[in-house]
């Protein structure tokens, strides 16, 4: 009832993020829609699905906001399921303000809590809750792979094979069924018929369990660390890589004091690089010996060490799991080695290319793949198995049939949690509260 009464409220938020850009984009869902497009452009209708262009008026003072690009979506054909408008006004923040406010104006009208636009399109029907779900994940990922999984579960990947299985555990009940009714005509029941079939779900249950990674895991961007003598030319390299003017760069030995952590967008993802302050022979004060124990304590934690040379100190040993690069090469080449040069950009897209290598190598997705991340959903699926492994155990030791149709109820129920054909408000608030405003 909750959830009926909350659709009789139109809710508003923008899409986009706070900040100066092209064009900003605000989102209107609820039965209000249709009142609000007509009365904030002024005029008598207004076709569905169509770009239109538009002045904007606030409703009561007509003051004049923004001239813009709209749309207007009639329900169920929207993403909410409900009317909704978008609206695209010139991307200044203070228009994007004045634009809510003049929305809010309305009656019954109120700013939309995060993941409220998806929760709707659950409610409605327009996504089950592994799709609706996975809305966040196209949004967060940080990785092509993670993407591409994102991309599987919206498409509804996960959700078919849960469906399916689903199906075949009531098709399984119903043979229960048939046999209570039919008790006492039928002849023995087809005891080890029935196991396989158990077998079969159990295996399935199990399989989509392996697919589970852990979501800390899948979300941890790769770290990269620069390390190596002062000088060498570190802060240089990671802002040639980052193409900007980022850190401190100067002759003289020690410019850098403490680890500094930059985000570096590669083909596959993005990493976490980590500027260090040199490690020198012996340090010259306790300053320097503070800031080498850093760089020490922030390279343990590396996936990968980039350990930066410059080509004066001659040829060095590369160490076990460590990128050796020498840097400079526009001044000297070191012969058959790894060299860069932040001046001349010599080297710097072929390092770009080994990083994503190392960084994101067994990271890609195979073509039928997918994982999911879900503790929700691993949590259903293995309430679903304990379900099935007690109906076997039933099954082979007292195989009383009322007893196993029972605990096929317990199966499929979890696994209708799992898509949210069963659902409650509790799970509903605690998997969209993490979405952004707008979405
Ligand atoms: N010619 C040339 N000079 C470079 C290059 N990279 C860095 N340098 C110079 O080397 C000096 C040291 O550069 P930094 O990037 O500050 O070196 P660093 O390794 O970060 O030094 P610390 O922070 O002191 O450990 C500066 O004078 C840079 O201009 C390069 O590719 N070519
Ligand atoms: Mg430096």
């Amino acid at each position: 009832m909750f959830q009926e009464q909350e659709k009789s409220v139109t809710i508003v938020a923008p899409m986009t993020p706070a900040g100066v850009s092209a064009v900003a984009a605000l989102r209107v869902s609820g039965p209000k829609s249709k009142e609000i497009v007509k009365s904030l452009f002024g005029c008598e209708n207004v076709e569905p699905r169509k770009a239109c262009y538009g002045v904007l008026k606030h409703p009561e003072t007509k003051k004049q906001i923004d001239s813009l690009l709209y749309i207007f979506y009639c329900g169920p054909a929207s993403y909410t399921g409900e009317d909704s408008i978008e609206i695209f006004p010139h991307g200044n923040p203070l228009i994007v303000r004045e634009i809510l406010q003049a929305i809010l104006t309305f009656s019954e009208v109120r700013l939309a809590e995060p993941g409220e636009f998806t929760k709707r399109a659950f409610l409605n029907g327009k996504l089950d809750l592994v799709q609706a779900a996975s809305v966040g994940d196209v949004i967060h990922s940080t990785s092509t792979a993670a993407l591409e999984n994102a991309r599987r579960l919206l498409s509804g990947r996960f959700s078919k094979q849960v469906k399916e299985l689903a199906k075949s555990v009531l098709s399984f009940s119903a043979l229960l069924e048939l046999d209570v009714d039919f008790a006492e005509e039928e002849a023995d029941p087809d005891f080890d018929g029935w196991e396989n079939r158990l077998l079969e779900i159990q295996k399935t249950i199990d399989s989509l369990l392996t697919r589970f990674k852990n979501a800390t895991t899948v979300n941890r961007l790769p770290m990269a660390v620069v390390y190596g003598a002062p000088n060498a030319g570190k802060s240089s390299l990671i802002n040639a890589l980052l193409a900007e003017d980022r850190l401190l760069v100067s002759n003289v030995a020690g410019t850098t004091r403490d680890f500094v952590e930059v985000r570096l967008m590669l083909p596959s993802g993005e990493i976490r690089l980590v500027d260090t302050a040199g490690i020198g022979n012996a340090p010259v004060s306790e300053l320097d010996a503070l800031s080498m124990e850093k760089s020490k304590a922030i390279l343990a934690e590396a996936d990968l060490k980039i350990h930066l040379v410059d080509p004066a100190e001659g040829k060095l040993k590369s160490e076990e799991n460590e990128l050796l690069v020498y840097s400079k090469s526009d001044i000297l080449k070191v012969e058959n080695e790894f060299c860069v040069s932040s001046k001349t950009r010599e080297g710097l897209d072929e390092l770009r290319n080994l990083l994503n290598e190392k960084l994101y190598a067994e990271k890609e997705l195979p073509t039928e793949d997918f994982w999911i991340t879900s503790e929700r959903e691993r949590l259903c699926l293995e309430d679903a198995l304990v379900g099935v492994n007690r109906a076997i155990e039933l099954l082979r030791n007292n195989p009383a049939v009322e007893l196993i149709a029972f605990e096929m109820q317990t199966v499929r129920h979890a696994l209708l949690s799992i898509t949210g054909e069963i659902s409650s408000e509790d799970i509903l608030q605690s998997i969209f509260s993490d979405f952004c405003i707008g979405k």
